[in-house]
């Protein structure tokens, strides 16, 4: 027997939540959020390694639909931990009752597209059946763990994590001869903490990064009383700035001030730390010659605070432009290098070449560790919207139809597969913006299309191939007019994962146009979209 609802919700994160509240109390929905973990908070159920914490400031980082919301909620510090979202997640939806409609501890393992009697069947591990009108997709944008295929791992003796899929009840290292694999945002946030409770951690990494000081502190009473007077301002600049931060990016450029000023700005900038330190130019993301001078200032930097020469020039020897992959910012990462129990090993000097039942053995040496965390990264955006199996008209599988990259239009909707939508699908700005913005917005707009749709009596609404290939086109347009491209090992374009489609996948075009363009769309009457009785 299936379960008949009007929409089944994949996900209980940030958007699977709102999207529930939106279609149920606004709407008057019968809507079901299907949910694999035990609990609500999407990827901060799962990311719970040593360290994990939010790069978006926290006044930022919540919902702004509710203004009670706003009022009631305080975070603690300048960017919130892992546990502290976890409870500002099971607030909301204790808040909104929203839990009696999240069914948990289930995983989706298909969903397919009648198209005779115009609804989505979807099915579950344990074999319960679905049946809706609409799909929704809540499944985040970095929640399909990436553990790479090392040779020898299944012969290792100790214990080996994913940051991704990290035991609830911790790991305990202390006493332990710890490796790291991996130096994105996770792994500099993990290392020093891991290196404080580990008898030895070795930091394998395969390329140097940057990263910029987060100065995470407690916030004093007198930010939250200025933040009470001035929530609004904070929204309003929150929704009119390119990536959704509540800062507004600098209109000078890097060539516009001298050598002298320009060292200045960049260290007034590194004293406030944060993702903030890319808005000190308007230019660092577009102009090589200008991201030169502040991946210059950061090496630097790095050069500085790392005491032993060797140990400076791995960390520093970056090859990309700074902010072509996702900036890390960090609570001491360079300096835990300074510590007498941290090695760091450039895999580019001598290549990982297996896992040992003792250790981890390079091209030059064998490593003995008890503990191997992998910080390796995600099968981002396409990986989690594959993993569902999902089948459109004709049983055509969404994963064919993305074969050599994702194809959609504004990375809402795929033709095809009808009343599906995707929120923070590839192809929308999610991870380029900050995040909660960004699915807001998505929500509020499939909230509102299908609205509509009731309200004129349509069923279905499908967009066209040829709206995607605009739209695919325009993505690419936009990330190719920034330095994005030229990171060519990061997960934006899908090079992390061996045999991964080479294709940027987030829109680089900046939340406001995004927004003006789905707002463009709704006002010529759903352009882009076949709609249907
Ligand atoms: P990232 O940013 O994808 O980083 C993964 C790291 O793991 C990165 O340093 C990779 O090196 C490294 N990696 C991946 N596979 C391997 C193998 N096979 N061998 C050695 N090293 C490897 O993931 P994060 O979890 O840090 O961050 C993801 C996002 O979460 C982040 O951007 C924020 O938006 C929040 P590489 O650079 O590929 O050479």
């Amino acid at each position: 027997m299936a379960t008949e609802l009007d929409a089944v919700i994949i996900g209980a994160g940030f958007s699977g939540m709102y999207q529930l509240l939106c279609l149920r109390d606004r709407l008057g929905l019968q809507a079901r959020v299907l949910e694999q973990g035990g609990g609500v908070g999407g990827t901060w159920y799962w990311n719970r390694y040593p360290g994990a914490r939010c790069d978006s400031e926290s006044h930022s980082y919540n919902y702004t639909f509710s203004k009670e919301l706003l009022a009631e909620w305080q975070w603690s510090e300048r960017y919130p931990e892992q546990p502290e979202i976890m409870r500002y997640m099971n607030y909301v939806a204790d808040k909104f009752d929203l839990k009696r409609d999240i069914q948990f501890d289930t995983k989706v393992t298909g969903a397919h597209y009648d198209a005779r009697a115009n609804r989505w069947e979807v099915e579950t591990a344990a074999g319960e059946r679905f049946i809706a009108r609409f799909l929704i997709t809540a499944v985040g944008c970095l929640s399909t763990a990436n553990v790479p295929k090392i040779p020898g791992l299944e012969s290792f003796k100790g214990e080996w994590y994913h940051t991704g899929q990290w035991p609830h009840d911790g790991v305990d290292f202390s006493g332990k001869r710890v490796g790291q694999i991996g130096t994105g945002s996770t792994g500099i946030q993990a290392v020093p903490v891991i290196a404080e409770q580990a008898a030895h951690l070795t930091v394998f990494q395969r390329t140097a990064n940057y990263s910029v000081p987060a100065h995470n502190a407690p916030l004093t009473a007198e930010f939250q009383s200025w933040l009470k007077d001035n929530r609004d301002e904070v929204t309003a600049v929150m929704r009119s700035t390119p990536n959704g931060h509540p800062f507004r990016i600098s209109e000078r450029k890097v060539f516009d001030v001298s050598d002298a000023e320009r060292e200045q700005i960049f260290e007034e900038a590194w004293g406030y730390g944060g993702l903030q330190f890319r808005g000190a130019f308007q230019d660092v993301l577009v102009n090589k010659s200008a991201n030169d001078k502040a991946a210059d200032f950061i090496k630097r930097k790095i050069r500085t605070i790392v005491q032993d020469p060797e140990k400076a020039r791995i960390l520093s020897d970056i090859d990309h432009p700074y902010a072509a992959k996702r900036p890390p910012i960090d609570t001491f990462y360079f300096e835990a290098f300074n510590r007498p129990n941290v090695d760091v090993v450039y895999l580019r000097e001598e290549p990982l070449e297996r896992v040992t039942p003792s250790g981890i053995k390079t091209a030059k040496r064998e490593i003995p560790l008890d503990i191997i965390v992998f910080a390796t990264g995600f099968d981002a955006m396409t990986g989690p919207l594959l993993a569902l199996d999902i089948k459109g008209r004709d049983g055509v599988a969404l994963k064919d139809v993305w074969a050599a990259g994702p194809r959609n239009y504004l990375g809402l909707q795929v033709a095809g597969f009808p009343n599906l939508f995707t929120i923070t699908g590839p192809g929308s700005p999610s991870v380029l913006c900050n995040m909660p913005v960004c699915i807001e917005q998505h929500v509020e707009w499939i909230t509102d299309c299908i609205g509509m749709m009731r309200e004129k009596g349509l069923s279905r609404i499908e967009t066209t191939e040829a709206e995607m290939d605009k739209w695919v086109a325009h993505v690419n347009e936009a990330a190719h007019a920034t330095l994005l491209p030229q990171a060519s090992h990061s997960w934006y374009l899908g090079a992390n994962v061996p045999g991964k489609p080479r294709v940027f996948m987030p829109y680089a075009g900046g939340m406001v146009r995004y927004r003006e363009i789905c707002a463009e769309v709704v006002a010529q009457d759903y352009k882009g979209f076949v709609l249907a009785d």
